[in-house]
């Protein structure tokens, strides 16, 4: 937290600096990156860095339960009864190949096993065994179209005013190695408290970027329109967008 403090700081100083200011004005992408704090976090810390991989002994045997409860909904409470077979997941949005895909056909796709940290915002971490289907893979299924700049995940369950959770990656992020669509924890399918049937892993950022219960994942040019417009649920409540640790 100090260090992105820190940064925070530096970004404000560059801010500022004409001779740079100048080199890039014909840039808008990077100009728009230089002109917030959080944008310069992202380029030096880099999204590239690898979150580290533990060993199977370093796995959490309780990994504690956080954020809403899940869905009470018949919708859901049906999912769970019937083992999530009429589950399905949408992709959809800026995409060449539009898709919807049932559990079975994410289990048959590659999948890949991470044993990383979850770390949550109000101060506790958990070790777990997470293991499911590389995002970046699935989007290269769907094929990302021209205007295609964030990756958004709806989920499932609301704060009881009706708002739905949901969470954004940019396309770097969201095509990171480790970020991972989850259908299992710990060598078994996901429980419904830790968001079954699927959610996503982002262990180089925040746990509440890891949106749980995802049920459709729209690829768009911008949030701005999507609930408060700030990228995620937490996100219009204040919480930054770059979750970056
Ligand atoms: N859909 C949804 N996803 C969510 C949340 C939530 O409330 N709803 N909470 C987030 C937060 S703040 C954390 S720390 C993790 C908790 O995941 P866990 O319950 O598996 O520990 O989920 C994240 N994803
Ligand atoms: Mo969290």
């Amino acid at each position: 937290m100090r260090r992105r403090l820190f940064l925070a700081s530096a970004a404000s100083a560059l801010a500022g600096c004409g001779p740079i200011g100048s080199a890039l004005n014909n840039n808008d992408n990077v100009r728009r990156i230089l002109a917030s704090a959080e944008g310069l976090n992202h380029l030096l810390i880099g999204t590239r860095g690898l979150a580290r991989e533990y060993r199977e002994n370093d796995v959490d045997r309780h990994f504690r339960v956080n954020g809403f409860a899940a869905p009470s909904d018949t919708r859901y409470t049906d999912l769970v009864a019937r083992n999530f077979a009429p589950y399905r997941l949408f992709v959809e949005g800026a995409v060449e190949r539009p898709a919807i895909f049932s559990l079975a056909q994410l289990r048959r796709m590659p999948q890949q096993t991470q044993i990383t940290r979850h770390d949550c915002v109000e101060g506790w971490s958990a070790i777990g065994k997470w293991s499911g289907v590389p995002l970046g893979g699935l989007l290269d299924m769907v094929g990302l179209r021209n205007d295609a700049r964030y990756v958004v995940f709806r989920c499932m369950d609301n704060d009881g005013s009706g708002n739905l959770y949901y969470e954004s990656l940019d396309l770097h992020q969201a095509s990171h190695p480790q970020a991972l669509l989850a259908l299992r924890l710990n060598d078994a399918p996901l429980d419904p408290d830790h968001g079954a049937p699927v959610r996503l892993r982002v262990p180089t950022q925040l746990g509440y970027k890891s949106a749980k219960w995802v049920a459709r994942i729209e690829v768009v040019g911008s949030f701005a329109t999507i609930a408060g417009g700030r990228g995620g649920y937490w996100e219009d409540q204040g919480y930054e967008w770059y979750a970056g640790i």
